[in-house]
């Protein structure tokens, strides 16, 4: 990112202001014009351009399909970018330029000024993503693309959907209709869980298409797997299903490695997973697999990659997958808590590719402080310096950093029950950590650093957003 400021050039937006796209770019152009329209009441049409006011190009010329030109003078806002990715997030940019009550939902009295500058800036890492845990505590659509719209903010591209878990199964399989109608029926707490039907699937992927972010959904094999177990009694070794669980237990649960049913079952879930998602990565989970011997977790793991593989998608999975064989395009998720892991380093040597999540940093479920009336502390208090003060690229010795795909930060909902909650836990070290994916090592500072995130406070204020007022962030006022 280089960013210069120009001192008495900002543009004033008004009521007359147009905003005027490129062919491709009017997705984007609708959707920055959605983001202002509220708090301005302006009706900044959408129009093919050129033409003075706010002007999204495809002339841009990065080397990053991501990368942006963003020139803000007293006449005319320029946004340039090679792909309307890149355009997406320079709008997120030119957002942070305007007064934090544009993110007020509700009109607002103005002026409306753009901060004068000029910026060129691109991403460190590809893959910038969020995990939201449905399963423990299930959260409806509207919950869903609300939490879309908030990680957008800070150019997040992936939204991982840990689907299904111990206490509940929340996608409609419809080879296996239990999975979803029995297996989530319930959650942590015993209450009434619920689900995704396919149409409602679709519906958040698109809505997180339109935003630029890829989502990444989650079946977790071969344990966290008891939804499934309870639903089906044929999937278990000995043909009892057990019941279903509202517990926070975990590691319990495996599938039967042995049985020929649970690779059908395998196959027709990947099958409808990978029909229903556009995106590259089917996340196969293979965490924690405590109750499968380590021989019977290497050959199920062997097999189902390869399912998902015949049906033309890259697996993610987390790191436990290197006790297996991972395949030469499988992308292992490290969520350990050392910064050391001989069987990661190794596979990584043999062409591994890693996303960084290490528990002590990114797990946004973790407890701010001991005070922290929310989260766990099994991998320790994070609070926002800590969630920021770690370099994705160099955490774990004895991995080259090129090694290194993008980073992420999972939010657990064992104790999380609400979107409230939710939003605590995430903001303000989802913000932290996006930066990490975004920015340079080269600029990472937690001294400058600080005061911007401190500028968000109001923002999310404005927006409705909950979020942990850390005392190590000087939050603005205004
Ligand atoms: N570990 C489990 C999660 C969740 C988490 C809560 C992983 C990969 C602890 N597995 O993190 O299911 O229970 O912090």
């Amino acid at each position: 990112m280089t960013a210069q400021p120009a001192t008495g050039a900002d543009y004033a937006l008004t009521s007359g202001t147009r905003i005027y796209a490129d062919p491709g770019a009017e997705g984007v152009a609708q959707y920055l014009a959605g983001v202002l329209r509220p708090a301005t009441g302006y009706p900044l049409p959408v129009q093919a351009g050129p033409g003075t006011g706010i002007s999204l190009l495809l002339t841009g010329t990065d080397p990053n399909p991501e990368g942006y030109q963003l020139d803000v003078t007293s006449s005319k806002v320029v946004l340039r970018a090679r792909t309307a990715a890149g355009l997406f997030q320079g709008v997120q940019t030119l957002r942070q330029l305007l007064p934090a009550k544009v993110e007020s939902p509700t009109a607002q009295p103005g002026p409306w000024p753009v901060a004068g500058g000029h910026v060129v800036d691109r991403p460190r890492y590809a893959y910038r993503g969020a995990m939201l845990d449905v399963a423990r505590h299930f959260r409806p659509v509207a919950d869903v693309k609300r939490y879309i719209d908030e990680v957008a903010r800070y150019k997040i591209n992936h939204l991982h959907l840990h689907l299904t878990d111990d206490q509940g199964w929340r996608l409609v399989i419809n080879s296996w209709p239990r999975l979803a109608t029995y297996g989530g029926s319930t959650q942590v707490g015993g209450g009434p869980g619920g689900y995704y039907t396919q149409a409602d699937y679709t519906a958040i992927v698109a809505y997180a298409a339109a935003r630029h972010i890829t989502v990444v959904p989650e079946v977790d094999m071969p344990g966290h797997i008891n939804a499934a177990l309870a639903s089906y009694a044929e999937l278990n070794c000995d043909g009892k299903a057990p019941p279903l669980y509202t517990g926070v237990e975990v590691g319990f649960s495996s599938l039967c490695v042995d049985k020929e049913l649970t690779y059908r079952f395998v196959e027709d879930v990947v099958a409808e997973l990978a029909a229903l998602t556009p995106g590259p990565y089917l996340h196969l989970g293979g965490d924690e697999a405590t109750s499968t011997t380590p021989a019977d977790y290497a050959r199920f793991v062997n097999r189902v990659q390869a399912i998902a593989q015949a049906h033309g998608k890259t697996v993610l999975g987390w790191h436990d997958v290197v006790n297996a064989t991972p395949l030469p395009t499988t992308v292992a998720q490290y969520w350990g808590t050392e910064t050391s892991h001989a069987k990661v380093a190794a596979a990584t040597k043999k062409g591994t590719k890693l996303i960084m999540s290490p528990a002590s940093k990114a797990y946004l479920d973790m407890k701010y402080t001991s005070s922290t009336p929310l989260g766990q502390d099994w991998a320790g208090l994070i609070e926002v310096k800590t969630s920021y003060n770690w370099n994705p690229g160099a955490f774990l010795s004895g991995v080259d950093p090129s090694a290194v795909h993008g980073i992420e930060a999972p939010i657990w909902t064992e104790t999380l029950a609400s979107q409230r909650d939710i939003e605590y836990m995430a903001f303000p070290r989802l913000a932290a950590l996006a930066e990490l994916g975004w920015s340079p090592w080269s600029t990472h500072d937690w001294n400058t650093f600080k005061v911007r995130l401190g500028a968000q406070g109001p923002r999310w204020k404005a927006a409705g957003v909950t979020y942990y007022r850390s005392p190590q962030v000087p939050w603005a006022t205004s």
